[in-house]
């Protein structure tokens, strides 16, 4: 370092420059610590306040609520399910960069610096209170850890720039910034010493390791709160269900390799939500409130309640409107539940085409989230249910535990709520959901849709018979027949899986006898009514994607 107290070396003209850059890295690094010292602050403060309030969380949030389909597509695909870690580690990163700025800034301007960094826990209050769930005090944390944070800018910048000492001798070659009578050199300091490095390391790293001690305890103290969800779960012993679901029949997995399994696995289940930190509701104290147009007798219910009712089992398939054409995002599971029908006639609440006022059940989760389903659908005598396990098991924190809704034969957008608190019946006049807020269609059943598994794109299978499979599904509708073509030539019919009800997917296979070269395949399914899937493609954004998926490989 050329700032060394008894550096030799002769002080130049550029010796002012040369100590100015050495107090602008120890303000970048002030900056930093201040930044990082709000973020543990809040970290502290938005265990006692909320998880989520978070200044990183609220912040990524609010970026997800304002997202463009196409954007949010675009990050869907890049990503897939680590979008919000690639989304938080931007905030991060740029957070870092602002952080280096402002304390570079209020090396000149000291109280114009320690502002900015309340500026930026503005930000994150505006953003906090702004989520769908926000309330007032979720803007504590950023405040909180914004206020603390310019108190720790202030200080540290302060020993960049010592007050002059009484008996002091002017610096031959003062450095930008200083004040005009100059900073006192330290008995024995060069000219370029300009202030108290000793001081401002040990200042600086206290700042930081009391900040990383007040994040430690927040995390811990979010930790020891999600232990309660945590143990709120194990305790469950899902019920025997009043009307179980048949086994799954022999042969709906045709055991040919590369297929996605009949059943998904919960832990390979994709996972689509705006949830940067996973809601963990402890079942013990959750609570459903049915109420709204039309509610004869609103009904609060708790998890217990929902255990005591009749439960039913039932296979369904789940699937996501942003998921292309051949996409990833849909799964099937063994799901219990209760159904939500039996409920709503018990709220006194009819169907539109009975003469009911309310179109719409809008559902809402304990992070904001707002679904709206048909209440005509819901009603219509389909295993529409509040599920509370998932093949085998409470459904898992990430899949809405403790309870969350499912309607066969709908995209999860317009009727699969996750951590649902409450059902509100309205009408589609007076109220649009999140996503419906966001371009998306008001209504969105499913789209005969059908996916190639195996061969993969680009794969080089040895030429002879090869088998081509995968999954289609029309959900409610369901599949009555499969073709695959090679090249545009003629269709062939695919032998299909065993079907397990129409509210599930179909596995399906043909024997290709495939010869050398380079070769495309495409996959068409017909659903129960008879509708061929249409070749016509379309995007996601409204109601879900059309066209038929393909796949090119080159055969050896
Ligand atoms: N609370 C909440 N529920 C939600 C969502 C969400 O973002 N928040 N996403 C919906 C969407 S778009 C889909 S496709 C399904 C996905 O359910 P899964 O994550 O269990 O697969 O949940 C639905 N329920
Ligand atoms: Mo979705």
């Amino acid at each position: 370092m050329t700032t060394d107290r008894n550096d030799p070396r002769p002080q130049g003209p550029s010796g002012s420059r040369r100590s100015r850059w050495a107090r602008t890295a120890p303000a970048a690094l002030s900056g930093l610590i201040a930044g990082f010292c709000a973020l543990c602050v809040a970290e502290l403060a938005a265990a006692v306040v909320r998880p989520e309030a978070g200044p990183v969380t609220a912040v990524g949030g609010a970026v997800i609520d304002r997202t463009p389909p196409a954007v949010k597509d675009f990050a869907v695909r890049n990503f897939g399910t680590d979008d919000k870690l690639v989304l938080q580690l931007g905030i991060l990163v740029l957070l870092a960069l602002f952080a280096m700025a402002v304390g570079v800034l209020a090396l000149r301007h000291r109280l114009v610096g320690t502002a900015a960094v309340l500026v930026f826990g503005l930000v994150g209050a505006v953003a906090a209170v702004g989520r769908p769930e926000g309330v007032p005090s979720d803007a504590l944390p950023s405040v909180i850890g914004a206020v603390v944070a310019a108190g720790v800018l202030y200080l540290l910048i302060g020993r960049l720039t010592p007050a002059p000492a009484p008996a002091a001798v002017r610096s031959p070659s003062p450095a930008a910034g200083e004040t005009e009578t100059g900073p006192a050199p330290a008995p024995g300091a060069g000219p370029a010493s300009t202030f108290d490095r000793r001081g401002f390391v040990i200042a600086a790293t206290a700042a930081a390791a009391a900040s990383a001690g007040a994040g430690y305890v927040g995390r811990r103290l979010t930790a020891s709160v999600q232990a309660g969800a945590s143990a709120s779960r194990a305790d469950i012993t899902l019920p025997v269900p009043d009307s179980a679901a048949p086994a799954v029949p022999e042969g709906a997995d045709l055991g040919v390799r590369g297929i996605s399994s009949f059943v998904t696995p919960n832990k390979s289940f994709y996972r689509v939500d705006t949830a940067l930190v996973v809601p963990r509701v402890d079942a013990d104290s959750w609570r459903l409130r049915v109420h709204g147009k039309g509610v004869a007798r609103p009904l609060t219910l708790g998890y217990q309640d929902l255990l005591r009712r009749t439960v039913v089992e039932r296979d369904i398939t789940l699937a996501c409107v942003s998921n292309e054409v051949g996409g990833p995002y849909i799964g099937n599971a063994r799901w219990i539940g209760v159904r939500l029908a039996d409920l709503l006639r018990e709220a006194g609440v009819k169907a539109p085409s009975q003469g009911g006022p309310a179109d719409q059940l809008v559902s809402r989760s304990v992070d904001g989230m707002t679904i709206g389903t048909p209440v005509e659908t819901v009603l219509d005598g389909r295993d529409a249910m509040l599920a509370l396990g998932m093949n085998g098991e409470p459904l898992p924190f990430e899949h809405g535990f403790p309870v969350r809704m499912l309607v066969p034969g709908l995209y999860g957008y317009v009727s699969a709520c996750k951590w649902i608190e409450d059902i509100e019946l309205t009408t589609f006049d007076a109220y649009d959901a999140y996503w419906v807020k966001r371009d998306w269609a008001r209504q969105a059943p499913v789209k005969t849709q059908s996916r190639i598994d195996t061969p993969r794109p680009f794969a080089s299978p040895k030429a002879g018979t090869v088998p081509v499979g995968g999954v289609a599904w029309a959900q409610h509708r369901g599949i009555s027949r499969v073709e695959v073509r090679v090249d545009g030539g003629d269709w062939h019919t695919a032998r299909l899986g065993a079907a397990d009800g129409r509210d599930t997917w179909r596995q399906w296979v043909w024997e290709w006898p495939a010869t050398s070269g380079h070769h495309t395949l495409e996959v068409r399914a017909t659903d129960g009514t008879g509708a061929t899937q249409t070749a016509d493609r379309a995007g996601t954004v409204p109601d879900g994607a059309t066209g038929w998926h393909s796949v090119v490989v080159d055969v050896d």
